[in-house]
């Protein structure tokens, strides 16, 4: 068992891979065993296979392919492959989003309605939508043909990038990489890396970070920005994490996937009388709904619904035998899941018409009347509760209580309060060095490394050394399950100085932002640092760094990307496949002769196996921006707690 202590780090997650073996189960961790010895060229990305003389591999007896493609062309195709689909991942989530609120605004999408209006007219009125003496679907219908003309914009650059920092857009502009339309940069994308067109190195990382900011600074953004519109702006709210959230005696159905359209409306299907009314007659004593991987992250924000678990724990939570139902969008959802139902009575079932996967059962959630499609969902998954073999059962106990819903609207009021709502208070912190400085910690979870353990260790040493948290995506998760999305675990953690400013204030030192779409809302609330001002005039001097600490999906790169381009340093726990060309390599992580990507974007990518050594690197930098602002100041403080103020 001690092989599979080293696999995963909550015991949730470790009770269940035991009962995995007992019950014969196999797992994403079984088959990473049977992967082990992966493939030397794609791990050093030199494989090509981009036309079909090849596939060619880059060896030091055969140094290029068959068209004279060298490693530094080859890895670098591959990673501009890589951003364009992560890109494409998160943009095309924001556009199914535009165009529900199209069609909200267009009276076509039942059970759905603008639940944020202030949201709605602060962005109609950012882009000069007429507001005055309008109908709010009409505005809307503006907004959202207006988004959508990101996506599809041929020359004109994207109006979103005027979110970021004047000085920061002036850096694009220079290096020429201003996106225009996000589907016309994964396009070009494709073709660049297609047989025989750019096989300078540098001009296609160039057009890897414009691809990426056309995800970050648009589509993702407009993620953001159109949920909040439709489904509400998240503020604080309490709820717990793990598989202990799974219940004995209720019906169970997971939410897992992305896109939080299908999963809102299944929140509003379970409340239903005649639905809560059919549980009872199965025999349940009533219905628990609980996400798996950013699916979860969206409905926790917003309405509270428990989190079962990260991307890893999928397999995990069937493992139970406690669930009726797994209902699937799109995104970070394994086809092993079909085999690991399959050994227990739990039904997966797909919603999207573009996601399906064998074995699975197909109900599509569509536009006509969407309720009624959600409820026959769940009344499947009532049906399904009798089918549940007791014997097999065995849910763990874990489950930890914590906090999120921290849109930067909300850091806002909580900061400055309801009258003053700004990001005054925490300026003046980091000024005053009772915050040290900011980290993102975002990503996924991987099988290349034991699971949550980089994130906490990493997380843990931050907080010790007085920086503030953000989080998303599966990160998050793994703070929530290891208790620390709860004030007072943190605290405890947490560094005089930071724990101060938490109190004064009543923020967590650890904020739950969301979902991996919503990393947007990082540099949103970074962005509100420097216009709030006295910490520089771009997002490049910030004291601020981000972090993909157990990253896996493409998407992660495209956020590092996005990140990189705008200043940001990007830690990551796990490599890019890029090691089989030294130039690309060093390109990107700042290493090169001339600083590489720094000296373009001011940020570069950082790679630490060892949480703690990324922990000194990123004081270091962090350091480094203090300086550059003059702003550490040199005598000591001294830091007041709750207990040296009780004493006053
Ligand atoms: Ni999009 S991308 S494993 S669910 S964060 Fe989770 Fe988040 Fe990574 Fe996937
Ligand atoms: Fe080989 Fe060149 Fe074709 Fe790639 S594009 S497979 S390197 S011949």
């Amino acid at each position: 068992m001690d092989n599979l202590h080293s696999k995963v780090s909550d015991n949730a997650s470790l009770e269940m891979l035991e009962k995995s073996k007992a019950d014969c189960v196999e797992t994403c961790f079984d088959r990473a065993e049977h992967q082990k010895t992966h493939c030397s060229f794609g791990l050093k990305g030199v494989c090509c296979r981009v036309c079909h003389m090849g596939p060619c591999r880059i060896t030091v007896k055969a140094p290029k392919g068959i068209c004279g493609a060298d490693a530094d062309t080859i890895v670098a195709r591959n990673f501009l492959r890589e951003v364009a689909a992560g890109t494409s991942a998160h943009s095309d989530h924001g556009r199914h989003l535009i165009l529900k609120l199209k069609h909200v605004a267009e009276g076509k999408a039942e059970g759905f309605a603008i639940k944020d209006e202030k949201v709605l007219l602060l962005n109609a009125r950012r882009y000069g939508i007429e507001t005055e003496n309008r109908g709010i679907n009409s505005i809307a219908l503006d907004l959202a043909n207006l988004f959508l003309n990101e996506f599809s914009s041929q020359e004109e650059t994207l109006k979103t990038l005027e979110l970021a920092p004047k000085k920061r857009q002036g850096i694009w502009e220079a290096k020429g990489i201003k996106p225009c339309g996000i589907d016309r940069m994964v396009v070009e994308s494709m073709h660049r890396t297609s047989i025989g067109v750019d096989h300078d190195y540098k001009n296609l990382l160039m057009h890897a970070f414009r691809t990426a900011l056309s995800n970050g600074w648009g589509g993702s953004r407009i993620a953001s920005i159109v949920s909040d519109i439709l489904f509400g702006t998240p503020s604080p709210l309490k709820s717990s994490a793990n598989l202990g959230v799974l219940k004995e005696d209720t019906v169970n159905i997971l939410i897992h996937g992305h896109e939080p359209a299908i999963s809102e409306i299944l929140t509003v299907a379970v409340s239903a009388p005649e639905i809560k009314e059919y549980a009872k007659n199965a025999g349940a004593s009533g219905i628990t709904i609980a996400g798996i991987c950013c699916t979860a992250n969206e409905v926790l924000m917003r309405h509270g619904v428990p989190l079962a678990g990260n991307m890893l724990q999928q397999e995990l939570a069937i493992i139970t035998g406690a669930v009726e139902m797994m209902v699937v969008d799109v995104q970070c959802v394994m086809p092993g899941l079909i085999d690991a139902a399959k050994e227990y009575h739990t039904e997966i079932v797909s919603t999207t018409d573009m996601a399906k996967t064998i074995g699975a059962k197909h109900m599509a959630v569509g536009e006509v009347n969407p309720l009624a499609a959600a409820k026959e969902i769940v009344k499947r998954a009532i049906d399904n509760f009798k089918k549940r073999d007791k014997s097999k059962v065995k849910i763990p106990a874990d489950k930890e209580e914590l906090v999120a819903g921290f849109s930067v609207d909300a850091i806002k009021y909580m900061l400055g309060g309801k009258y003053r709502a700004s990001f005054r208070p925490l300026n003046d912190a980091i000024i005053q060095n009772r915050i040290f400085g900011v980290v993102g910690i975002a990503g996924c979870t991987s099988t290349k490394r034991r699971t949550d353990e980089y994130i906490n260790v990493l997380t843990e040493e931050l907080l010790k050394r007085n920086i503030l948290v953000l989080q998303t995506g599966c990160a998050a998760i793994s703070s929530a399950k290891a208790g620390r999305l709860t004030p007072e675990t943190a605290l405890k953690i947490a560094g005089p100085g930071l724990r101060e400013v938490c109190e004064a204030v009543g923020i967590p030192p650890i904020l739950h932002l969301g979902s991996c779409v919503d990393n947007t809302r990082i540099l949103e609330a970074a962005t509100e640092i420097i216009n709030e001002g006295g910490l520089g005039e771009d997002l490049g001097t910030l004291p601020a760094v981000g972090v993909a600490a157990e990253w896996m999906s493409e998407k992660a790169i495209s956020i590092g990307c996005y990140f990189v381009a705008s200043g940001v340093d990007i830690f990551l726990g796990n490599p890019f496949y890029t090691s089989g060309s030294a130039n690309v390599h060093n390109y990107l992580h700042g290493t090169d002769a001339d600083g590489g990507v720094t000296k373009d974007f001011g940020a570069c990518f950082h790679y630490y196996d060892d949480p703690l050594e990324a922990a000194k690197r990123i004081t270091e930098i962090i350091n480094a921006a203090r300086e550059g602002l003059g702003i550490n100041r040199k005598e000591e403080r001294k830091l007041f707690d709750m207990k040296d103020r009780r004493a006053i």
